[in-house]
């Protein structure tokens, strides 16, 4: 792959959008590697996945506006489908994920950021969905997952003036969960990731589907996905393993994801 590159440590994945001659924007390329990529994950291995851009200067500034500049109305919503599925593919990939911002993150970086479920950022990083200043939506899922994030009223003052947020005012708003300096945020993800990676595979992982899919419906609803979930742990060699060694004052042996 030219754009995305997959590394592994230990049980978390570094999964990196390299393209810094322009900021790491997503062309209909660096968005199909990143499709190949996420489908060639080892879930058997790998617990948790960082997301990052490469270089200090920029998560990701963007979808390509070089590329989107001449888009047919038919080319720009096909544009719009390969992004938004390859997004959700990643929201909803079985393993839980962090972004790791550090500098910009505008249009579509943001809303790849917004698909993670976590979201760490460097004290020079900056959000914000600049579209309506090029005379588009955000495409790539903006208006419903900042929606969701940081609520509608929040939400729809950003997408109105293209503003833009720095870490600190991020932070305030719910839309990253911490700031650290450039030189220690990827030390400190994958801090957060390896303990991510230590606790049950099975159960973090129903967490993750629990708390996505409990979102789309109503409490009722949701309250019956976490039982089914919750049913879903009993039996595994992890549950029965962490268990019997509490009651046993013990350390629970290494997870094993079965
Ligand atoms: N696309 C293409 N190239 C980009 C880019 C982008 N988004 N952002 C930066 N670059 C390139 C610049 O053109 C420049 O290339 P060269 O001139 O060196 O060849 C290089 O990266 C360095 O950028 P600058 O020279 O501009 O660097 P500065 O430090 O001066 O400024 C900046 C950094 C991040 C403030 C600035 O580059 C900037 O404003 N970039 C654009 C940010 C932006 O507006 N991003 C949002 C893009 S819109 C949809 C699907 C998707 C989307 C919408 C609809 N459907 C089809 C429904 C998503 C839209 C977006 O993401």
């Amino acid at each position: 792959m030219d754009f995305v590159q997959f590394s592994a440590q230990g049980n978390v994945g570094i999964l990196t959008i390299n393209r810094p001659a322009a900021l790491n924007a997503l062309n209909d390329q660096v968005i199909r590697e990143l499709d190949a990529a996420l489908d060639q994950i080892d879930r058997n291995v790998i617990r948790c996945v960082i997301v990052r851009g490469a270089g200090e200067k920029a998560f990701v500034a963007g979808a390509d506006i070089g590329q989107m500049s001449t888009l047919s109305k038919q080319e720009g919503q096909a544009f719009g489908k390969l992004g938004n599925d390859v997004f959700r593919k990643l929201e909803t990939l079985p393993i839980p994920t962090i972004a790791a911002v550090c500098g910009f993150a505008l249009g579509g970086g943001c809303e790849l950021a917004m698909s993670c479920d976590i979201r760490l950022a460097s004290e020079t990083a900056v959000f914000g969905q600049p579209e309506v200043g090029l005379g588009i939506t955000p495409g790539f899922g903006g208006t419903q997952r900042m929606a969701r994030l940081i609520g509608p009223g929040r939400a729809k003052e950003l997408l109105y003036t293209a503003r833009k947020v720095k870490a600190p005012e991020a932070l305030a708003i719910g839309l990253v969960q911490a700031v650290y300096p450039v030189e220690t945020l990827m030390d400190e993800a994958m801090k957060m990731a390896q303990r991510i990676a230590g606790n049950a595979p099975i159960a973090v992982r129903a967490c993750k589907k629990a708390v996505n899919d409990g979102l789309q419906v109503d409490m009722d609803k949701a309250v019956e996905i976490e039982e089914a979930l919750f049913g879903s742990c009993f039996e595994t060699k992890d549950q029965r393993n962490a268990m019997t060694a509490f009651l046993e004052k013990r350390k629970a042996d290494p997870f094993v994801n079965e």
